[in-house]
């Protein structure tokens, strides 16, 4: 088909005058009740009812999207590959368990539903996937390509990252064998010196410059005009990076940053250099590894290119579970006190991360991940208070891709009671990991296509439509530190999450908010 032709065929269809669908947009008036709080003179809080009136307005045309990922080569953009390609041929493979076949378990997007309304005569509810909200990618129709700065086809390395069984992969080989990561930019000193061994396929030069940035934009310039796209996503999925040093007239601003890259400063990472590019080149970019890739200019230099930029870290197991546990026993008044995380692996992440630098990068990033929801408990925790938390990561080649993770949760409970929690994690990293970068990358395209305009009732107004802040933080689910606009907060609740994200996709389309009051159930 042509690139931007394909008009999504609705699985439902909102009846209110506040919905309009036209050939090409769908278009919504949607009030956002929240509540504004203040202390009067005697120190008592006021709270008040609060309404923002929104038109949101959502293209309809769904377009033809590339995905292109750093380290394509690694088992992530192995995985993922060969996972869309199986979904894409409907394949079944046989397993000692018997014959399987392809699904897209462990998508938010593709794997889960939400519940539409109740059943006008039944009362009971209507649940609909989360892909058919809104109008949005299938990712079947995702064209695959990206950049390793190893030159192995993705067949080979589909068998190095020994992830998929032997007869899925027997059915993508050729396919697979026909894919070859472009050239990439390798600065030795941001990843472990033993990977070092696998870069065979680099851009020449080892510290940012503008020519790198100009090959990466003609990259996806070229890998679009090719494949005749509409846009193109690029996701970093290589390896974990370490922390790159903020450096006042360096990368504090937009302005300095890109005199960095020019001046060819040793602080400029790969991820940087790659994010840059995406922003000129407005390609949303996603950073699906923990380092501080979104340095003060590069989240500068996006909000000046109206870019999309969203990230850190894919939260896939051990961090998944804390986010959701940790809500649940706070919430439940029950207070936690200490956080054990343990994990051993054997994969090439796992040995880049045997070194100490990028192991700090990947510690920081999981171990942020319940500050708000202790923040928000002022009976458990007293200011400042906080539960001890711990982060160990070993690299143990024998287990491979599948990864252990033991968690020891240990909380305070009745009249100084204890309650400890442990759990024992174990899967194959990257099968939890590929779903995560299809919703990513499926989310940030749908934002490209959304604008909003309001009026509040404080005055509040805007003229003009205009799309979301350039940070995504609506990807937060899927991602264990997320980046959010500067200056406002970071949810972790992985609950708090997904409301997020189901919630203002329903607003996009006139519905309210996801409910569990179910009033109708409860009143005689
Ligand atoms: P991997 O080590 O198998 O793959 C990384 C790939 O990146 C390798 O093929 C490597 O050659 C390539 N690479 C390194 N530097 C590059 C550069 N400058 N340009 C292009 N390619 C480059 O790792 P894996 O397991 O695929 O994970 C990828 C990243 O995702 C890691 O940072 C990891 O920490 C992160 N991550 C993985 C999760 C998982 O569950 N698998 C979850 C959360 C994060
Ligand atoms: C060791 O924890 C290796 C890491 O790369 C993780 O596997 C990855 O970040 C996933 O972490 P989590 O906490 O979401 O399971």
């Amino acid at each position: 088909r042509q690139a931007g032709t394909a008009v999504h065929e609705d699985l439902f269809q909102v009846d209110s005058p506040n919905v309009v669908y036209t050939d090409s947009e769908i278009r919504s008036k949607y009030t956002y009740r929240t509540t504004s709080v203040k202390k009067n003179g005697n120190g008592k809080y006021v709270a008040t009812p609060k309404e923002t009136n929104y038109d949101f307005k959502v293209d309809r045309q769904v377009p033809k999207v590339g995905m292109m990922l750093v380290g394509w080569g690694g088992n992530n953009g192995t995985t993922v590959t060969a996972g869309i390609i199986a979904n894409r041929r409907n394949l079944v493979w046989e397993t000692r368990e018997g014959p399987r076949a392809a699904n897209y378990y462990g998508s938010v997007i593709m794997g889960s539903t939400m519940k539409l309304g109740t059943e006008a005569e039944t009362n009971k509810d209507v649940n609909i996937p989360f892909h058919d909200v809104l109008p949005m990618v299938h990712p079947n129709d995702l064209v695959i390509g990206g950049w390793d700065i190893s030159g192995m086809n993705l067949a080979d390395a589909m068998d190095r990252a020994a992830v998929l069984e032997p007869t899925l992969k027997a059915q993508v080989k050729k396919e697979m064998t026909n894919m070859v990561p472009l050239p990439s930019i390798y600065y030795p000193d941001f990843i472990a010196a033993n990977q070092e061994d696998r870069a065979d396929n680099v851009i020449k030069g080892t510290k940012a410059c503008t020519a790198h940035i100009e090959q990466i934009r003609k990259d996806i310039k070229d890998f679009k005009a090719t494949n005749s796209l509409d846009k193109v996503i690029v996701l970093w999925t290589a390896n974990t990076e370490r922390y790159a040093d903020i450096i006042p007239g360096v990368n504090d601003t937009a302005e300095n940053l890109l005199k960095a890259v020019d001046d060819g400063h040793e602080e400029v990472s790969p991820s940087t250099v790659f994010a840059i590019a995406c922003i000129l080149e407005n390609a949303p970019f996603i950073n699906g590894s923990p380092q501080n890739t979104f340095v003060p200019g590069a989240i500068e230099l996006a909000e000046k290119h109206g870019a999309f930029i969203g990230g850190d870290d894919f939260k896939s197991g051990q961090t998944k579970m804390k986010s959701a546990l940790v809500d649940f026993l706070i919430n439940a008044g029950i207070k936690l006190t200490s956080i054990a995380s343990y994990n051993h692996l054997g994969n090439n992440d796992g040995k880049n991360l045997s070194s100490h630098k990028q192991f700090r990068s990947k510690e920081i990033s999981k171990s942020n991940v319940v500050d708000d929801m202790v923040e928000a408990n002022s009976v458990l925790y007293k200011k400042g208070e906080h539960p001890d938390h711990t982060v160990v990561i070993k690299y143990m080649p024998a287990v491979g891709d599948n990864k252990r993770a033991l968690d020891e949760y240990y909380a305070e409970i009745f009249l100084g009671g204890h309650q400890t929690i442990s759990i024992f994690n174990v899967c194959e990293d990257s099968l939890l990991a590929s779903p995560l970068i299809i919703d990513l990358v499926v989310v940030a395209e749908m934002m490209t296509r959304i604008q909003w305009r309001a009026s509040s009732t404080d005055g509040v107004a805007t003229k003009d439509f205009r799309g979301f802040h350039s940070v995504l933080s609506i990807l937060s689910y899927m991602l264990k530190a997320p980046l959010t606009p500067p200056g406002t907060p970071v949810i972790n609740a992985l609950a708090k999450q997904r409301g997020a994200l189901t919630n203002i996709f329903r607003a996009c389309v006139g519905l309210e908010p996801e409910s569990d009051m179910t009033l109708e159930h409860k009143l005689f």
